[in-house]
């Protein structure tokens, strides 16, 4: 009997030490949504692809529904190591990369597919070289739609709508300014917090897109959404810088073609989820309002990109470079 322990405990440990040589990496990732959400299914796709791509050599373990911690914490837990993957949106991301912060000044882009162009030319390689800079590589590019506000009182059609009405914002100045400038008490919170805060009122609003509008319930105790339209955030499959460059040339590549058959796939999915997410509100009795004329709103920007400008004066030729952009 002892014997037969001491044996299988030497099997154990050749097997660890085979492991150990065999397999490169065990890796743990972060993803804020629920179940069925595009993002969730696809970095599930992504760990899958990854096993498949690296013969095994990189596993990714997904943790979904923020269940490892808030949007903020979880970049900075990749950006030291301790996680090495995260499904980011880039609005948190800003106030650590300043480059990455421009895709946060309101009304930045057209639309979406103008968001992609830029992303996929100069001014992207300039967000990506000042992340991966900053310990977080982005391997692909998400879609994330359009935020537009919604509360619980009135449709939204200018900006003395937002008079005195407490907005919840994700945590970055660039938003605090741009609810500053419409007149209304911007409140930073994290995502998981804001159905309650809605439900009992510590704040009036918040702002987002139609897949987490829905997703998170937040339609039912916030029932006019008003199309503003204000911020067209991506989001990244993010890799911890380190772990990435200490894998080979041809690890690397397989991480990435991994990463971006996850975002083709994100990408087809969210379209389908965006429709399907304000047939749903719709349905839930949400009251929709598109808002006739948005200048008011962009005209208000100006002083939260003066503010901007202030801080980095050598990011303007990003921003014009990205207005340039058709
Ligand atoms: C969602 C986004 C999340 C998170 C959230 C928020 O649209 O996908 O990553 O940023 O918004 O408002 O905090």
């Amino acid at each position: 009997m002892f014997e037969n322990i001491t044996k299988s405990l030497i099997g154990a440990a050749a097997l660890a030490v085979i492991g150990v040589t065999a397999h490169a990496a065990d890796w743990r990732g972060w993803n804020i949504h629920v179940d069925g959400y595009p993002n969730t299914v696809a970095m599930d796709k992504f760990a899958e692809l990854l096993a498949d791509k690296t013969g095994g050599e990189i596993t990714l373990q997904m943790f979904h529904g923020g269940t490892l911690g808030s949007q903020p914490d979880a970049v900075e837990q990749v950006r030291a190591g301790a996680l090495e993957i995260g499904n980011f949106n880039l609005g948190p991301i800003g106030p650590i990369v300043a480059e990455a912060n421009v895709v946060s000044l309101p009304f930045i882009f057209k639309d979406v597919p103008h968001m992609f162009r830029v992303l996929d030319s100069e001014g992207g390689a300039a967000i990506a070289a000042g992340m991966a800079a900053k310990g977080l590589t982005p391997l692909a590019w998400y879609d994330a739609g359009a935020r537009s506000f919604y509360n619980g009182e009135k449709a939204i059609n200018t900006p003395a709508d937002v008079q005195g009405m407490k907005v919840r914002v994700m945590n970055n100045d660039l938003f605090t300014g741009m609810i500053a400038q419409l007149g209304g008490n911007p409140s930073p919170m994290a995502f998981a917090e804001v159905y309650q805060a809605l439900k009992t009122g510590v704040v009036d609003g918040a702002e987002n897109n139609w897949p987490s509008y829905e997703s998170t319930g937040h339609f039912e105790v916030a029932g006019f959404y008003s199309l503003s339209q204000h911020l067209i955030i991506p989001e990244c499959i993010c890799v911890n810088t380190d772990a990435f460059n200490a894998l080979s040339p041809e690890m690397q590549a397989a991480v990435s073609e991994a990463a971006q058959e996850s975002a083709l796939l994100q990408r087809e999915l969210w379209a389908a989820r965006e429709l399907a997410s304000r047939e749903a509100v719709e349905a839930g009795g949400v009251v929709v309002n598109e808002i006739a004329d948005k200048a008011p709103f962009q005209d208000a920007m100006g002083p939260v990109y003066e503010a901007y400008f202030e801080t980095n004066p050598d990011l303007r030729p990003l921003v014009e470079l990205i207005q340039a952009t058709e």
